[in-house]
């Protein structure tokens, strides 16, 4: 069964790596393994913390989801060993109905391609000063090519060069070496005086009788002796074929790997002479080979969208991948489909919250670290249940999943969104210009920086370089106020601080930093209103 990609948005946060998580595992109930929870982008220092805690791993990193060569659903996966003769190659050929075969060596590693080309082109390329030499080729491979029956064993492996006996036997002998083979027709003084020279294979040709004499001296001097029907001449012909793959392999094979996309490989089978490319591990070991046709039918990636549901948001090589739902939390974007697609579209707080009910809805259970992580993906979405935007139904899911994990939801959530935070280890100029909105308000330019916490103390400590750093801010974006609210959203108070002329400032009532607003969290409906309403009166 082909793998799902379950996945988040590119800049994943704790919602989107909890939710993605959290429905893999829902699905793999149903369908154990196949589906696989994914991120495409780093994960932030709240995320990180979460995971660890929780003992959970983190989700695959997936680059794209643009189709590569690992998609496609099957390759040719015929193969033959270096050794195997270049006669049973061409069979092979026949039987599978193939140009090319790969040849492999004893651990599987591609060693090259033998193709009908490099065939004929072996065979028609003349080295006639050379005598035809065969093997290495076991003893019953060659008998059977030879369509030999074997009279006397002799060596396991041959591997030497190749006479047909015409000459002068004085002539014969004094070419014939200890690994050579001979081939020799119905002369048995001729047969004897070869094995006795000291011989490898000697091939009784023409189906000629083999005397006991010629099997004594064989036995003795460890020859093999082959009784063949054929003649000598296609005795010859036929070892000529029996050229081991290894000698006539092709190595400019083009090679690919799982992880290569489709156009690439499209690409390099169009490129290559042999219109095929051979697919390999990191290893070099040949995972299969595929050709022109392997492009006919339409690959893809599946995917499930989760936290997000606009292409900008989405992971590289989405419009390519087959889509089959979405599940979000976020306002409507706009993602088209070929096919229809299930899509859930839920106003609350989190895609974890969605997630959750689906269990809760199905009666099934979470595993430990799952449960913690949803809630982890809840209490940050929703700023520990205190965001504007928390619904009843992300209380009765932190309620339900502090039930499964035994853990409390508070104190996870402050420990979640303090180590989130890390305020410490964020330059300061960078805090104060992550998270801006900039207003004109009755005749002035203001910047509203906030940063949340879950604790005042990083105001408190940090207040005169935060006053500094805000007045160089404000000189850089030219405006008439640099405010920034540290907002500690456990202890629902906001911390104000402001860089501007002294005389707005001591008008605003803000010449003792911080300005403590309790009850402030958010900047929208809690602040502005109160700010714009003494601006106006100035
Ligand atoms: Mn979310």
């Amino acid at each position: 069964m082909k793998n799902v990609y379950i996945i988040g948005h590119r800049q994943p946060d704790t919602d989107s790596v909890a939710s993605v998580i959290g429905y893999a595992e829902f699905l793999n109930l149903r369908e154990p393994g196949r589906y696989l929870p994914a991120v495409c982008g780093p994960l932030n220092a709240e995320t990180r913390y979460a995971l660890a805690e929780l003992r959970v791993d983190p989700p695959l990193f997936v680059e794209s989801v643009e189709p590569c060569v690992g998609d496609i659903p099957a390759f040719y996966t015929q193969r033959a060993p270096a050794g195997m003769p270049t006669i049973d190659v061409a069979a092979m050929m026949d039987e599978y109905e193939v140009r090319n075969i790969p040849i492999v060596d004893d651990e599987e590693r591609l060693v090259g391609l033998v193709s009908e080309h490099g065939l004929a082109r072996a065979y028609v390329t003349p080295k006639l000063e050379e005598p035809l030499t065969i093997g290495p080729i076991p003893r019953e491979t060659l008998a059977r090519i030879l369509d030999a029956r074997i009279c006397n064993e002799g060596p396991m492996t041959i591997h030497g060069r190749v006479y047909i006996v015409i000459d002068a036997l004085h002539v014969a002998l004094s070419r014939l070496a200890a690994t050579d083979v001979a081939i020799v027709g119905d002369n048995e003084p001729t047969q004897l005086a070869l094995l006795s020279a000291g011989i490898a294979v000697l091939v009784v040709a023409e189906g000629a009788p083999v005397g006991e004499r010629v099997l004594e001296a064989a036995r003795k001097n460890g020859a093999a002796v082959f009784s063949t029907p054929l003649d000598a001449f296609s005795v010859g012909r036929m070892m000529h074929l029996s050229l081991p793959a290894g000698k006539v392999v092709a190595t400019d094979v083009p090679v690919i790997r799982l992880d290569d996309t489709l156009a690439v490989a499209k690409k390099m089978v169009t490129d290559s002479k042999y219109r095929t490319a051979c697919v390999v591990d990191e290893k070099g070991v040949l995972l299969g080979m595929i050709s022109r046709n392997t492009f006919l039918d339409d690959v893809q990636k599946q995917v499930i969208l989760l936290d997000h549901n606009e292409y900008a948001q989405a992971v590289e090589g989405v419009e390519s991948a087959e889509i089959l739902e979405v599940i979000d939390h976020h306002r409507l974007g706009a993602i088209t489909t070929l096919k229809p697609v299930r899509f859930q579209n839920e106003p609350l707080g989190s895609t974890s919250t969605i997630i959750t009910r689906k269990f809760m809805d199905s009666g099934t259970t979470p595993s430990p670290g799952t449960a913690g992580m949803l809630l982890a993906g809840i209490l940050s979405d929703t700023l520990v249940l205190k965001m504007s935007t928390t619904t009843p139904e992300d209380i009765a899911a932190v309620a339900y999943l502090e039930q499964v994990t035994g853990m409390d939801a508070g104190i996870f959530g402050t420990d979640l969104i303090q180590h989130g935070m890390d305020l410490e280890r964020t330059p300061m100029h960078q805090l104060l210009a992550q998270d801006v909105k900039r207003y004109t308000l009755f005749g002035k330019e203001v910047v509203i920086a906030q940063v949340m916490t879950a604790s005042r103390m990083y105001a408190q400590e940090h207040g005169t370089m935060i006053q500094a750093e805000l007045e160089k801010l404000r000189r850089e974006h030219g405006v008439d106020l640099y405010m920034v609210l540290f907002t500690d959203i456990i202890a629902n108070h906001s911390d104000l601080f402001a860089a501007g002329d002294h005389v707005i400032l001591n008008a605003l009532g803000y010449e003792s930093q911080p300005v403590g607003l309790p009850g402030v969290m958010s900047r929208k409906k809690d602040f502005l209103p109160v700010f714009g309403g003494r601006l106006r009166d100035l």
